[in-house]
């Protein structure tokens, strides 16, 4: 109940900012885009993880405004490094809950935030996780459908970790696959483990959906995900999540 009435007052006493983890692509070696992360910093509270105040958010309805101000100011600032750095491609990844896609008018929302921060639909990746199928499946589709026909790409996160997650594929427009950080971190001590992500990546291939791997800690995964030719690696070993201004520096040091 505390979180309650905190989250309430959150957004208007600007506790909330984001940082940008970047990813990326293992044929360049080069930051290809970010995924941005909300951070919560209550004055007496302190830090509050996303992990337990996301779903305190969507119970009491103030994901909705949370997830488009992450989603505005996450294109706002995509749009400042395509600015400095034209030449290079930068996309962006953001967190949408299911509930944020249940809500009516989620596809215009996501419309004027592209058309405000100018960014193109391309540009612009939203992580789903298995669970968002759970309910309401019908309009989900739909929901996803309409993303998909602005250009916005669809990523399915913490692939591997849910429910049945090849008929989710197999249904739903999705452009890209997020393997979720535990088969990463098993893949050096576990023979099962390598041959999952493998799997993964040669499903991604099959279908032409783009492969991240997440949570790389150590050179040893970093290499062994190269030698499989998985496209996309995000993690600890590469970066932290970090503040707007570290992403524009790592940008700068990459030229
Ligand atoms: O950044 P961190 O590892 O603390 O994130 C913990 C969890 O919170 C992850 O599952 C992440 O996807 C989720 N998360 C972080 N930022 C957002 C956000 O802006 N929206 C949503 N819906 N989830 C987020
Ligand atoms: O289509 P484009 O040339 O912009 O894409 C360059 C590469 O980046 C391709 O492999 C494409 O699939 C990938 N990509 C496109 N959009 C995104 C995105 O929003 N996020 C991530 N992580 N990769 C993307
Ligand atoms: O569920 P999702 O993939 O959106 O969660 C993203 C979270 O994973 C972020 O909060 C980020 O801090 C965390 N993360 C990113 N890279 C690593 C990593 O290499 N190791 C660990 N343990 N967590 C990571
Ligand atoms: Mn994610
Ligand atoms: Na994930």
């Amino acid at each position: 109940l505390v979180m309650q009435n905190a989250l309430k007052q959150a957004l208007a006493n600007d506790e909330f900012s984001v940082v940008y983890q970047p990813i990326y692509s293992t044929l360049t070696d080069e930051i290809c885009g970010a995924e941005v992360l909300v951070r919560w910093l209550h004055p007496v509270l302190g830090p509050v993880s996303p992990d337990r105040f996301i779903t305190v958010a969507e119970d009491i309805g103030v994901i909705h405004e949370l997830g488009s101000w992450v989603m505005h100011k996450g294109c706002a600032e995509l749009q400042r490094w395509k600015a400095a750095f034209p030449e290079l491609e930068l996309h962006l990844n953001v967190n949408v809950s299911g509930v944020e896609l249940n809500r009516t008018g989620y596809v215009s929302q996501i419309k004027d935030i592209l058309a405000q921060t100018g960014i193109d639909a391309h540009d612009l990746q939203v992580e789903i996780t298995e669970s968002v199928f759970l309910h309401q499946p019908e309009t989900i589709a739909q929901v996803l459908e309409g993303i998909r026909e602005l250009g916005v790409r669809i990523a399915l996160d913490d692939f591997g970790t849910g429910y049945s997650a090849l008929g989710y594929i197999d249904r739903y427009p999705i452009d890209a696959i997020k393997i979720d950080q535990s088969f990463v971190s098993r893949m050096m001590a576990y023979h099962r483990s390598d041959a999952i992500v493998r799997s993964i990546l040669s499903l991604g291939r099959a279908l032409n959906i783009d492969i991240t791997a997440e949570g790389v800690e150590t050179l040893p995964q970093l290499l062994r995900l190269r030698e499989m030719e998985c496209p996309f690696v995000q993690g600890f070993l590469l970066s932290r999540p970090v503040n707007a201004e570290k992403i524009m520096i790592l940008l700068q040091c990459q030229k």
